[in-house]
């Protein structure tokens, strides 16, 4: 059988798996998922009802980006995004990245509500946002990528919140952290990030 990812085309963890299929150069079919209007189909695949969901050829199926990453990185290592010298380094900062997607996409949830409650969180929630994306920007003072001198999940988890951020909340973020700015638009030459980039 083909491999089949489920993915929302803006989904910033859907875009992690989707550059590391890129990168690895596999063929799948791309299923996408309308999240207001999910089948109990989808629900059978994964109780969690959340994209990304990946099934392999033999019908392994895997929800959540980081398990469907560390999955393809031990099935298909080349390239490898979770270099063995450093995996609980990239686990620990995977992390870090998802986080701000997960920042980014409940203030585009607040700043919807249009609620004078909703202020207050969204400050909180931007307040998160600039405390991670800080942290970021003091590792590219040191090296080239965010775990060294090449790039790995961390960089693609990042980069993939970001690329959110920027089509939820616009481009501002480039003028107060211009390393991470420099460093996003060297990835985005990348042919992997550019057919992945989200469109409102
Ligand atoms: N930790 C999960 C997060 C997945 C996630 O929250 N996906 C969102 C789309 S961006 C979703 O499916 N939301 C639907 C819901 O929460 O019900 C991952 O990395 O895959």
């Amino acid at each position: 059988m083909p491999r089949i990812l489920y993915y929302a085309q803006r989904s910033p963890y859907a875009r992690k798996v989707r550059i590391i299929l890129a990168e690895k150069n596999l063929a799948y079919h791309s299923q996408e998922v309308d999240l207001a209007k999910r089948s109990p189909e989808f629900y059978q695949l994964s109780p969690l009802g959340k994209v990304p969901v990946f099934v392999d050829e033999d019908g392994t199926t895997i929800w959540d980006s980081t398990l469907i990453g560390e999955y393809l990185d031990e099935v298909y290592p080349k390239p490898s995004f979770y270099p063995a010298s450093i995996k609980l380094e990239c686990r620990k900062w995977e992390e870090i990245g998802d986080a701000i997607a997960d920042q980014a996409v409940a203030l585009w949830m607040e700043k919807r509500k249009d609620e004078q409650a909703s202020v207050t969180n969204s400050l909180r929630l931007q307040a998160i946002i600039d405390r991670l994306l800080g942290v970021c920007e003091q590792k590219l003072a040191q090296s080239a990528y965010l775990m060294g001198e090449t790039w790995t999940i961390v960089d693609i988890a990042v980069l993939s919140s970001l690329g959110y951020l920027s089509l939820r909340m616009g481009e501002d973020w480039h003028g107060q952290y211009p390393l991470l700015s420099q460093w996003f638009k060297k990835l985005y030459e990348k042919e992997s990030i550019q057919i992945t980039i989200p469109i409102a």
